[in-house]
């Protein structure tokens, strides 16, 4: 690893970097510990300590010297820059150099930069009423919680791509370097564009401990280290030390050269055209975890060890030798150094600091982006599939979405706002168009056999879903705009990042300085009833259920019919702030039932009676409902045998594309007022469901509905293998034929009357089978089946 020897600090610059430093980790203290007394100026007592002590003092020394280092670079260079902190428990530290630079009160105007906002800055932390322990929403310049460990540098390059001036300093804990997100994460450097994007400085910090544990990086060896970091593509950097002075002077010197270097990189790609790989800088930050903490606390090793992770003295309040170590250890950052009299920083720790938008606190990166702006959407009517007649058109709605999502990319090109990102299916996905106006990017080596693949483009794909969806959450949170395309049963990868980004959504909107960012959007294709390739593994379409659990402020779940419908949500979903949106949607060649001027007004109803298909008059014997693409087929095909076999049996048919509209409007804004469900669904006659995925969450969604106990429903139900696509849905007893079997088993006095249908639909499974083991191909009247009513 390269080592910076030098000593760029003068002895003026080097008071004042550590007298900034001592502030934070004295007000890192301050917040864990105290609720009153904030600047000691009387003796400490066990009521200036808070009754419960929470948050993590080992991480946040680091983070401060970090900081303050970083705060120099920008204020001497002028360089955009934005902190992500990969151990966000180390949350007192980023809230404490926050206040310093004068952010927080700007923020937060009730707690000043002054001895009483001190008071309040130490109290509300981690306290009822107050602020979480993490780098939360709450803290001005943060996009990354660091709560749930593993995504900081897939943040951090988010907030980098298309970012040309920015530098993303990215703390990685080396705990957190031990999670599968972050292992594959480091590979971002082969998708980064230097003449286009900004750059991210990680910084992996060895502080060589987890809550009780050493970390594995810590004890591999520095050569190992190193070979590991040279070979996922960086140049690593070693700043160690525990003497405050020396690692100020060697942190200074090695930032001052790396500094350098990215802008090297930087002008040679954008200057001189320059395409090979850069070998970006990294650096390993070696410094004792709760460094200038307690050494020993009750005859045991503090400082330097796991036990720092947390609170080290954690009978604080009740312990007379506690209490007094308490002090001893605040007092020794020389309190009365660092605060004047009204308790304001001195300026010999704020007069240097970056200003304005330049503090990282304030940095409108990392609120919702310096620039946000919308997604310029050519008209989407315009790419419509023609339906003379409901059925009559075929299409494969990803590919008819792909052509949109072209031209989507075209008309952004010059805002360079806009990216796609997946796990290598965007062309599998059909959503291959866009790869006529871009390409893939990618920063690795290009053999004349590879297609699409280049140094700049726009579309980004790396088998990694983690690390796809960090990617898009730190470009959505820096104010851009994207799309996930990701087989359905994969998106499962994701589900804990969802929930954080979810978390993140529901408490920013209760901030009114977070600007709203662009929703994330999902679309989820390769589904569970077309997997013909692929078979069980690859069927599962439990991520919806998954979402429906997130607050319903935030989510929304779109199941669009067909191609036209598909391009009138996704319009809707690129235009929305603060949601997660997800899309079902095949792309598997399929009828298109609604024109565009139907699709468009089904998909403003979110659910609707498609009265071409329907014939009740108004007073239904039975509903048959849908809700996906698949189980569409299904209701419509069982509907014309119905209506061929039992003329007189009154069937109305509905279609459900947005999933929210089930749900009572007091559980989801989307929910449709019950006097329009019970019109709709009728409160009393059976209604036979075909879903999408598993059918239990429509029972959830629909549970306060008057007529749910009439509500019965088919969907997926984990039968899964490789067989044709027909088969599957036998499998689940979601085909066409147990459609009938249902409604002649639920409508009153029918099952009497419709004794033989039924037996002909028994017969036709058993036929079925037959016919599909013996072929391999699915029954010609199924294959061939079109909507034509009698
Ligand atoms: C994914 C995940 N697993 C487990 C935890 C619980 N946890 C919180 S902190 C921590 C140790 C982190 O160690 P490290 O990344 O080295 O951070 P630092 O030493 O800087 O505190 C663990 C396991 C978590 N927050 N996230
Ligand atoms: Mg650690």
């Amino acid at each position: 690893m390269e080592v910076v020897n030098g000593t760029p600090l003068g002895a003026d610059e080097l008071k004042h970097l550590d007298a900034h430093w001592r502030a934070a980790n004295y007000l890192s203290v301050g917040q864990i510990y105290l609720m009153d007394n904030p600047l000691l100026r009387e003796p400490l007592q066990p009521e200036h300590v808070k009754p419960r002590l929470l948050g993590h003092w080992g991480t946040t020394p680091g983070l401060n010297m970090l900081y303050t280092h970083l705060s120099r670079v920008i204020a001497r260079r002028g360089q955009d820059m934005i902190y992500v902190t990969g151990p966000g428990h180390g949350g007192p530290g980023l809230v404490a150099n926050v206040w310093l630079e004068g952010t927080y009160s700007e923020v937060y105007p009730n707690i000043g930069r002054d001895a009483a906002g001190m008071q309040k800055l130490f109290k509300q932390f981690s306290f009822p009423g107050g602020i979480p322990s993490h780098v939360a929403p709450e803290t001005p310049g943060s996009i990354h919680e660091g709560g749930e460990l593993g995504y900081s540098i897939s943040h951090a390059y988010g907030a980098a791509f298309d970012n040309p001036n920015l530098v993303v300093a990215c703390v990685v804990g080396d705990g957190e370097a031990e999670t599968g997100p972050l292992a594959a994460s480091w590979h971002s450097n082969k998708f980064l564009d230097p003449t286009v994007d900004g750059a991210v400085l990680p910084i992996l910090h060895l502080n060589g401990y987890k809550i009780a544990n050493p970390t594995v990086l810590a004890r591999i060896g520095d050569e190992e280290l190193s070979a590991l970091m040279t070979g996922y593509g960086y140049k690593p950097y070693l700043v160690e030390g525990d003497d405050p002075a020396a690692v100020h002077q060697l942190l200074a010197a090695t930032l001052d050269t790396i500094f350098d270097e990215i802008a090297e990189i930087q002008r040679r790609a954008r200057e001189e055209g320059v395409t090979e790989r850069p070998r970006w800088p990294m650096i390993v930050f070696r410094t004792p975890k709760g460094w200038t903490g307690p050494k020993v606390v009750d005859g045991v090793p503090v400082e330097g060890t796991w036990r720092a992770h947390q609170v080290p003295l954690s009978a604080a309040r009740g312990d007379a030798a506690h209490l007094a170590a308490l002090e001893e250890w605040m007092r020794s950052y020389r309190p009365e150094e660092l605060f004047d009299d009204s308790g304001a920083p001195q300026p010999v720790l704020t007069q240097w600091l970056p200003t304005a938008d330049l503090r990282m606190g304030a940095n409108p990166h990392a609120n919702g982006g310096r620039s946000p702006r919308s997604l310029e959407l050519p008209d989407y009517r315009d790419y419509g599939v023609k339906v003379p007649v409901p059925g009559g058109t075929t299409a494969e709605p990803t590919r008819v979405l792909g052509g949109w999502l072209r031209d989507v990319m075209t008309a952004n090109d010059r805002h360079r706002n806009f990216r796609i990102v997946g796990p290598d299916e965007t062309e599998s996905n059909r959503l291959g168009a866009v790869l006529e106006v871009t390409d893939k990017v990618w920063q690795g080596e290009i053999k004349p056999v590879d297609a699409h693949l280049s140094r700049h483009g726009r579309v980004m794909e790396i088998l990694s879903e983690h690390t796809c969806q960090g990617w898009l959450e730190g470009y959505l949170l820096t104010g851009r705009h994207g799309l996930f395309s990701c087989y359905e049963a994969f998106t499962h990868i994701v589900d804990s990042m969802v929930n954080q980004h979810a978390k993140w959504l529901a408490v920013t909107r209760e901030l009114g300085w977070r600007r709203p960012v662009p929703s994330l959007n999902y679309l989820l294709t390769s589904h569970v009833w077309r997997q013909d390739h692929n078979g069980f593994s690859h069927q599962d379409p439990g991520f919806v259920d998954h979402v429906m659990n997130k607050r319903s402020e935030v989510v929304r779940v779109y199941l669009p019919p067909d191609a036209n419908t598909l391009l009138s949500i996704t319009d809707h979903c690129l235009r929305s702030r603060d949601y997660i949106n997800v899309i079902v949607a095949g792309k598997q060649p399929g009828p298109s039932w609604l024109d565009m001027d139907a699709a468009v007004l089904h998909c403003v109803r979110g659910l609707g009676i498609w009265e071409w298909a329907s014939n009740d008059d108004g007073d239904p014997d039975v509903v048959l409902a849908a809700a996906g693409d698949i189980p569409t087929i299904e209701v419509l095909a069982a509907t014309s045998i119905l209506r061929e076999y039992l003329p007189d049996l009154k069937v109305r048919v509905v279609n459900v594309v947005n999933l929210m509209r089930l749900q009572s409007p007091k559980e989801h804004p989307h929910g449709l007022p019950d006097a329009e469900f019970d019109a709709i669904f009728t409160t009393d006659r059976p209604v036979v469901f075909a879903y999408h995925g598993y059918p239990m969450l429509i029972h959830r969604l629909t549970y306060r509905r008057t007529g749910h106990e009439h509500l019965h429903v088919r969907g997926y139900k984990e039968e899964g293998t490789t067989t044709t696509p027909f088969d599957m849905l036998v499998m689940n007893d979601m085909d066409r034929y147990h459609l009938v079997m249902d409604v002649i088993d639920r409508v009153p006095g029918l099952a009497r009357r419709a004794a033989t249908v039924r037996q002909q639909m028994v017969d036709i499974l058993a036929r079925h089978h037959e016919h599909t083991r013996r072929t391999g191909e699915d029954l010609p009247e199924v294959v061939n089946w079109e909507w034509r009513p009698a």
